[in-house]
């Protein structure tokens, strides 16, 4: 007898995409639905991610679900920007509220996706040998999930501690009295080396690239803006779907930088910079991120922020941004980051100068041969993103395709959707789409709600299968390249290029058209009968779909 357990949906990740994925396919369609989940509980990034000063850097009001008006209401937020355990406690308050836990399987890790186009029926393989099957499999795998620790010599040496920001211990960590370092000064190294510097005896912090980091201006929530927030709801989503990033709430800029006088320019950056937040920022004008010359003037700005905060100017020079255009990288966001560098335990090492050569048994090494001496190491050296969680599960189908051999040059997909050759896998927020460079809540709902208004047409339509055609995703995947050479983005070295992983294609994956542009594309698309995509019809009795319509 098969152990093989049989559902009309398989959804992989119990992140905020997966689980907004088996709400609607469960609540909408009434399908039977299957979430697996790798960790013991719900949240996905805010599952993992644990490390001291984790938080969200888009504003907590803006950074949550739309699709109840009920829950919107009731919850209080209160900081101006979600921490981790807040926003873990939110999502799990989610998963209650609607009874989601029922159909999430934990502590199941999936390896293995193969498409039989005999069946139509995806098969997936997890860790522990269980089999589930389904017609419909959600990849909801996060973008930024797989953890990298770069492959230094004498990693295994080291006699220490050693952490990753991803996969942070759930009790937490004490540096007290410890001699830390942390490698690595993106996102999850700057929020997290100013709480680590108010524990440890000494931090040194390594950094190979320094990075534009403005502040969050972070604080206790302020109950009038968040009342008349709540008032507006319904008008600020909408409203947010209309903007580049799926955030609302900033005017839109009107002015290029060179078209206004040094001192208004400067006027307009300290405006931005005691606002805090990075969209903010980028809304100053409207080419920071399209002219080299425009973004000069906000680098410059900058640099002299860093300057007049850092005391010690060898330091503050280090820390100067250089080698990318700001905000091509990921802008971070901080609370009291450069001030760190003013206290006397703490170092900065410019590994860009002198790069690590691996780690000993008491520290690290640098090429120089200076040797340091820690009690504990963090790794905030980042993800192998977007593309590295479905590389993990062997995705393939009986008919010869695999997809990382599909994707060896880079991601190949339609919308960020759906790639060729794999029918009925879906991909939430996936390359090709504006996921990572927008408010990734929205873009997931976005997200789920044309594949389930995709699944519904299937069902009344008798299809049994669809994906895109080779073509159409072709279009797509030149259009998202040639909308990004437009910009700046990639002239840095980032991990939206996949610059981070030694090897990676170097494919700028985001789409930068703006969210606005894309959900209307996906609903110009499915206006036309899913333009670009091909259907196969159902074998009556055989009906792709079941669930209660
Ligand atoms: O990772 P990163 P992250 N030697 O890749 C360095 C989201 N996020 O976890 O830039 C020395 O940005 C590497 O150097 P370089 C957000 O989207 C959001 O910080 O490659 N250093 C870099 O400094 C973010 O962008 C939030 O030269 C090495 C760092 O490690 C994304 O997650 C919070 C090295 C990695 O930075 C990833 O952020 C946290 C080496 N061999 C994360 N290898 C918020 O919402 C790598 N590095 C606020």
């Amino acid at each position: 007898m098969s152990n093989t357990k049989q559902f009309d949906a398989l959804v992989v990740g119990a992140g905020v995409g997966g689980l907004y994925a088996l709400f609607r396919l469960r609540e909408k369609l009434g399908l039977n639905v299957q979430v697996l989940e790798a960790g013991d509980g719900v949240g996905g990034t805010w599952y993992w991610n644990r490390y001291p000063g984790c938080r969200c850097d888009v504003e907590s009001l803006e950074y949550s679900f739309s699709f109840d008006p009920e829950l919107e209401q009731e919850w209080s937020w209160p900081e101006r920007y979600g921490n981790q355990p807040e926003i873990l406690q939110y999502v799990n308050h989610v998963a209650d509220r609607f009874d989601l836990r029922r159909n999430i399987q934990f502590e199941t890790r999936v390896n293995n996706a193969t498409f039989d186009r005999k069946t139509n029926l995806w098969t997936l393989k997890t860790e522990a040998g269980e089999t589930f099957q389904a017609p419909v499999c959600i990849m909801a795998t996060g973008n930024l999930s797989i953890p990298r620790v770069p492959d230094f010599p004498g990693l295994d040496d080291f006699q220490g501690d050693t952490y990753h920001t991803g996969l942070w211990p759930h009790e937490g960590v004490d540096f007290t009295g410890k001699r830390v370092a942390v490698i690595g000064t993106g996102s999850s190294g700057v929020q997290s080396i100013p709480i680590i510097a108010e524990q440890g005896e000494t931090l040194t912090v390594f950094q190979r690239t320094a990075n534009y980091i403005l502040p969050a201006a972070n604080g206790p929530m302020n109950r009038e803006i968040e009342a008349k927030h709540k008032a507006e709801y319904r008008e600020r989503r909408a409203a947010a779907y209309d903007t580049p990033f799926g955030i609302a709430g900033f005017p839109p800029p009107t002015q290029s930088a060179l078209d206004v006088t040094p001192e208004e320019r400067t006027a307009k950056y300290e405006q931005k910079w005691a606002e805090g937040g990075s969209i903010s920022f980028l809304y100053s004008y409207t080419d920071l991120l399209l002219s080299d010359e425009a973004n000069a003037t906000a680098r410059e700005f900058v640099h002299n922020k860093i300057r007049s905060i850092v005391k010690d100017q060898n330091v503050a020079e280090t820390l100067c941004p250089n080698d990318h255009p700001m905000g091509t990288k990921r802008l971070v966001l901080d609370t009291g980051y450069y001030e760190t560098y003013n206290k006397q335990h703490v170092h900065l090492v410019n590994a860009r100068k002198n790069p690590i050569a691996g780690l000993t048994q008491k520290g690290i090494r640098l090429e120089d041969g200076t040797e340091y001496e820690f009690d504990a190491i963090v790794f905030a050296t980042g993800f192998d993103a977007m593309t590295g969680a479905l590389k993990e599960i062997d995705v393939r189908t009986t008919d010869g395709r695999s997809l990382t051999k599909d994707w060896e040059a880079g991601p190949y997909t339609m919308l960020g959707l759906m790639s060729a050759g794999f029918p009925n896998m879906f991909m939430i927020t996936g390359p090709g789409s504006p996921g990572v460079k927008s408010q990734m809540i929205l873009s997931c709902e976005q997200h789920v709600d044309w594949i389930v208004d995709c699944l519904d047409y299937m069902r009344r339509e008798g299809q049994a299968a669809i994906e895109p055609t080779d073509e159409s995703q072709h279009d797509w995947t030149m259009h998202v390249k040639d909308v990004a050479d437009a910009t700046l983005y990639p002239k840095a070295a980032s991990w939206y290029m996949g610059a981070n992983i030694p090897g990676k294609p170097r494919v700028f994956m985001p789409y930068v058209g703006g969210v606005q542009r894309y959900k209307a594309k996906c609903e110009e698309i499915a206006a036309n009968g899913y333009e670009g995509f091909t259907f196969t019809a159902a074998k009556k009795p055989e009906l792709a779909l079941a669930g209660d319509d």
